[in-house]
């Protein structure tokens, strides 16, 4: 029986990809889990309190649950590894060899371990940026996926362990918001229109960067994770995007539903992490070997985020 654990569960993506797989293959299948508490309920989902730093605390887990796969989303991200790079390389690197050395030894079948266009830097090429290039990335969080990206391969060659993963670009949605990464205007920037708020963006208006909307993540998750195995020529090494837009486009995407609505642009520390990040990726392989195939464009992404935050921010 399928039982598969959901670490870093009441992240961004964590959050919806549990509700995903529950969907899929049953709400009893998903064990979710996070270093943190549900605050408002589990949403009748089992919950394990688990911290991927710690190693027996993992093994115990997959033990007592039978957990027979594992989608590893626990992560610190770019801007707040900045603040605590101690602390990210603990939770981003000693929690990935942790998820996969304790997989090892219990026999997991799938272990899916998402990467980032922060693996990327300033001297990898920024447009139509391939899977295999430079990797040479300058933030803290960038060189611990560059390391989950070697460990995922180390574990699939020497020990045979199937691991999956792909880099996804900055994810777009409206149900949890990101914690503290670079791409997280790209939400916040929704919130404040749907407010009535005007919005002070963090990038430069010109700073290009992929995105793609929530439900393509999710799905390209699953699809990979159903994916067959003799297809996969790359381990983590999947480059996925929908589009690439600036702030400046995306703001004026979302005032022709909200004329009124005003940006400035007060560039911080976040600014010098995305000019080291492409702008736009190749995500031919993820096509050809597993069916990557994103269903929205930019403009039904607006419309969507519009439509169910007006929901959750205005009609409550
Ligand atoms: C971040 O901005 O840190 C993340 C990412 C692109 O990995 N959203």
């Amino acid at each position: 029986m399928t039982k598969i654990l959901v670490t870093g569960a009441l992240g961004q993506i964590g959050t919806e990809l549990a509700g995903e797989l529950a969907a899929r293959y049953g709400k009893s299948a998903v064990l979710i889990s996070d270093v943190r508490k549900p605050a408002s309920g589990d949403g009748g989902f089992e919950f394990a309190s688990l911290d991927v730093t710690n190693a027996e605390a993992i093994s115990q887990v997959l033990k007592e649950h039978g957990i027979t796969d594992i989608f590893h989303m626990a992560a610190i991200l770019s801007a707040s590894g900045e603040k605590n790079p101690a602390l990210a390389y603990r939770v981003n690197s000693d929690g990935t060899f942790n998820i996969l050395e304790e997989a090892r030894k219990a026999g997991i079948n799938r272990v899916v371990i998402p990467s980032t266009i922060g693996v990327f830097g300033a001297e990898t090429p920024r447009n139509h940026t391939p899977d295999i290039t430079v990797l040479r990335p300058t933030t803290m969080y960038g060189i611990t996926k560059v390391n989950a990206e070697l460990l995922a391969l180390y574990y699939r060659d020497k020990y045979g362990l199937d691991v999956r993963g792909l880099r996804f670009p900055g994810i777009i949605s409206y149900l949890t918001p990101p914690s503290a990464g670079t791409t997280d205007y790209a939400v916040d920037i929704f919130y404040h229109a749907v407010q009535g708020k005007d919005y002070l963006c963090y990038l430069k208006k010109d700073t290009a960067l992929p995105m793609m909307y929530m439900p393509d993540a999710l799905h390209s998750l699953i699809q990979l994770f159903e994916a067959s195995r003799e297809k996969l020529r790359h381990c983590l090494e999947y480059n996925v995007s929908a589009y690439s837009f600036t702030p400046e486009e995306i703001y004026h995407a979302i005032r022709e539903t909200y004329p009124e609505f005003r940006i400035a642009y007060e560039p911080d520390f976040r600014q010098k992490i995305a000019e080291t990040w492409p702008a736009s990726l190749d995500s031919h392989f993820a096509r050809e070997d597993w069916g990557f195939k994103p269903m929205y464009d930019l403009k039904k992404t607006v419309d969507d985020m519009i439509l169910n935050l007006r929901k959750i921010l205005v009609h409550h």
